[in-house]
């Protein structure tokens, strides 16, 4: 007879929630032990553990509500009232986080949370776990974390900042909140949260190997080993697999025990009387010290990965026994029965109660309002307060400080002769470092050498260390910090050397920062101004890496604001609207400066400086969208353009007029994201031809947007081409020329609309 014969059919069966469900309601059945008498509320809970028997009977309690949504989810999935089953079981010893943490220490969690949310949600009187998951479990619009637009743990009162389901991107943001906590008493910001508070971070096992998880680990090593404080709680809760591939034996022990500047800690998430103290001795050290602390918290995983992983289809009967058997609920059923915390029939009416209560909070759920309108969906998306955005972008109550900043009356950039753009970019930086004291810039090279090309030039010596410095060559890490800064306040100014290098670190701001208030419903928002040296047309100089138009990876990613200004002038403008538009309404934001525009100050030829433009006052800005026009009187042909595009128009059109004898109107749109349909739309009514310049890919860049504008607007039929860059990488040397659309490309192009 084989073993598996000998298995009692229940255990055999495919639902492996039910097998779990009655496990428990078994154990407590059967248990056969003798009960001591019950402690004092401040007893331990058994000989020699440091959880009070207080302590244990709320942490059991949190993991039964975490328990019961799991299972909940599980039958109400297949009625379609859940939409969600990824559950926290086998992880419910991660209650004791939250227990010796503060609801002020902003967590950023591991989606096996209900449990850690269950105890959190104790520290605010009125508040209901269940409740709460249960609207969110069922997409609910009264889902008090993300509004039903997805199953996040998240919470604002309680300070947990909804998480995506990319494992491990949370990690750069959660150290750079640790960052942050400290930065902010550097610069004297009023923090929301103590300044003794701690940033908490959960993931699995599998997403420790992640390098994203791999960079966080790296600066916060980085940082204290400096001596720089970074309290950061790195909790990772060690299953032993991720989805259906298992970690090696000890590889996190391995990995993380001995790692410089890390300290590690390790505690048994199976049991609340034994991993209490290991719990407690991680958080006191990292609270107390402010140095980063990897908890290595043993967990197992019941249930399989979500509700969708039939385990039996790929693991024995037996192997999936044993996992069931180390169910920490049955561990904590037995401290209860032992500690004489609670009978056999209490512990079972217990179990029921609270089954009934999550059932009877799904029902009701299911009865809320869903989101059923496009408008509700995209609500928090994209904010925008145009009047307060233009207000605030004109604000200019910091005379005296500029004044001490740029050395007197004379030396204001407004009153000096006109300059290009590198200059004014760097005035502008000043101006907005006099206007708001938590700005903050940083990046690679950024401090003293003022960046690759001296556009930060002077802010260090001016704004001293504390606000613009140096980070780790690491481009994830510099938006995930700028994403911590933004959290608690600050106005984070992050510099990305090259348009490539943010492509390495996209998701920090696609699947992160720029989805934060879609997902917490405009509760939490990260703003920030990211700056991007960009773009081609470096004289053959650098080759791809250092030319790269692909600026499409950026234009597709929701609520992102994206600028791109042509001349000086327009860049200090722009760079006021997007700071209000980050004040205001939170906006993430992306300035995309052209490097081959930096130190340029010709137009049509050599020393005629005609690309050199006055300095706006700090009282000028743009509203977003606002696009430039030159010759707005012309109509024989429009150009529309932006970047290196508008020097080069600007020039052919001179040609164009002479060849063709058409007058011709040249757009500088300046903002790609979101494009002004409307204006395009009444620039190629008014004109009789459209050509569009480019220089990001034919097949991704601006110019599809700006021709679908105008064939939606119904004027697709007018004479109309695009003078796009091709479809490749950028080759080093003249070759590059041929790559990406000139000046003649754009005569000639105009030569064949009429
Ligand atoms: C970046 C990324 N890659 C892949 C996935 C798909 N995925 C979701 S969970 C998971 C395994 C994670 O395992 P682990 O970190 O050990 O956490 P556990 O589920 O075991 O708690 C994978 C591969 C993802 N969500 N994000
Ligand atoms: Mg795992």
């Amino acid at each position: 007879m084989s073993v598996v014969a000998t298995i009692p059919a229940r255990h055999k069966n495919v639902n492996r929630a039910e097998v779990c469900d009655q496990n428990f309601v078994e154990f407590a059945q059967n248990w056969a032990g003798t009960p001591a008498r019950r402690g004092a509320d401040d007893a331990p809970v058994l000989p020699g553990s440091v959880c009070s028997v207080r302590d244990f009977v709320e942490l059991f309690e949190s993991q039964l509500v975490s328990r019961h949504l799991d299972l909940m989810a599980r039958v109400l999935r297949v009625k379609n009232k859940v939409f969600y089953t990824i559950g926290s079981s086998g992880h419910e010893g991660n209650a004791m986080v939250a227990r010796l943490t503060r609801h002020t220490d902003p967590a950023f969690l591991h989606y096996r949370s209900g449990a850690f949310m269950a105890e959190r949600f104790r520290k605010l009187p009125g508040m209901d776990p269940i409740m709460d998951s249960a609207l969110s479990f069922a997409a609910s619009k009264d889902d008090p974390a993300s509004g039903g637009r997805h199953k996040v743990w998240g919470s604002k009162p309680l300070w947990v900042l909804p998480q995506t389901s990319t494992i491990a991107s949370h990690l750069p943001k959660a150290l750079g909140t640790a960052i942050a906590i400290e930065q902010g008493k550097r610069i004297r910001h009023a923090s929301p949260i103590p300044q003794d508070a701690i940033a908490i971070c959960s993931f699995g096992d599998a997403s420790a190997n992640h390098a994203t998880a791999q960079t966080a680990f790296n600066t916060a090593a980085w940082t204290a080993y400096q001596k720089l404080p970074a309290p950061v709680l790195f909790v990772c809760e060690d299953n032993g697999i991720g989805i259906s591939v298992k970690t090696p034996t000890d590889w996190i022990a391995a990995s993380f025990s001995g790692r410089r500047d890390l300290d590690y800690f390790r505690a048994d998430g199976l049991d609340l009387a034994a991993g209490y103290e290991g719990v407690a001795r991680a958080i006191h050290h990292c609270r107390t010290t402010r140095r980063p602390t990897f908890l290595h918290l043993r967990t197992t995983r019941i249930m399989g990965h979500a509700g969708t992983d039939f385990e039996i289809e790929w693991r024995s009967v037996e192997e999936l026994m044993t996992v069931e058997a180390t169910d920490p609920l049955l561990r904590s059923a037995a401290i209860a029965l032992e500690a004489g915390i609670y009978t056999k029939e209490q512990l079972l009416q217990k179990y029921d109660a609270i089954r009934k209560q999550c059932f009877a909070a799904a029902e009701e759920a299911d009865r809320r309002q869903k989101l059923t309108d496009l408008g509700d969906v995209m609500a928090p998306l994209a904010p925008y307060h145009p009047n307060q955005v233009n207000l605030e972008a004109r604000r200019a109550d910091f005379a005296e400080r500029r004044l001490a900043v740029f050395g007197g009356e004379e030396k204001l950039p407004e009153k000096l002769p006109p300059r290009h753009l590198a200059i004014q970019i760097n005035n502008a930086l000043h101006d907005l470092f006099c206007k708001y004291p938590e700005a903050l810039l940083f990046g690679e090279d950024v401090a003293q050498k003022g960046g690759v090309y001296t556009v930060t030039k002077g802010l260090h010596k001016a704004f001293k260390n504390a606000r613009v410095f140096n980070t780790l060559l690491d481009e994830t890490m510099i938006l995930g910090l700028a994403q911590g800064f933004a959290n608690l306040g600050m106005l984070p100014i992050p510099e990305i050397q090259y348009l490539a290098y943010f492509h390495n670190a996209c998701d920090q701001i696609r699947g992160e920062a720029a989805s934060l208030q879609f997902f917490s419903n405009g509760q939490y928002r990260n703003p920030m101004v990211m700056r991007i040296a960009s773009l081609g047309y470096q004289r053959g100089f650098g080759g791809h890496f250092h030319n790269d138009n692909s600026i499409t990876a950026l234009r597709d990613i929701p609520g992102l604001v994206i600028g791109c200004p042509s001349r000086g002038d327009d860049a200090a403008m722009m760079l006021r609207t997007l700071t209000a538009l980050a004040k205001v309404d939170g906006r993430v934001c992306a300035f995309l400066e052209p490097i081959a525009l930096y130190m340029t100050k010709d137009l049509y030829a050599a020393g005629d400086g005609q690309w050199q433009f006055a300095y706006p006052a700090p009282d000028q800005a743009l509203t977003l969208g606002e696009e430039r026009v030159y010759a707005p009187e012309a109509k024989d042909l429009v150009v529309f353009t932006y970047g290196n595009g508008v020097p080069m128009s600007l020039r052919a059109a001179r040609e164009i007029e002479q060849a063709q004898g058409w007058k011709v109107r040249v757009v500088d749109l300046r903002w790609l994201l979101p494009l002004n349909e409307a204006a395009i739309a009444r620039h190629a009514r008014e004109c009789a031809r459209v050509l569009v310049v480019d220089e990001g890919r034919r097949s991704a860049g601006v110019g599809e947007g700006i021709v679908t504008a105008i064939t939606e607007a119904g004027f697709g039929a007018k004479p109309l081409k695009r003078v796009v860059g091709a479809d490749t990488y950028t080759p080093l040397a003249g070759a590059a020329l041929l790559v990406l659309p000139g000046d003649a490309d754009i005569v000639a192009a105009a030569r064949t609309l009429s």
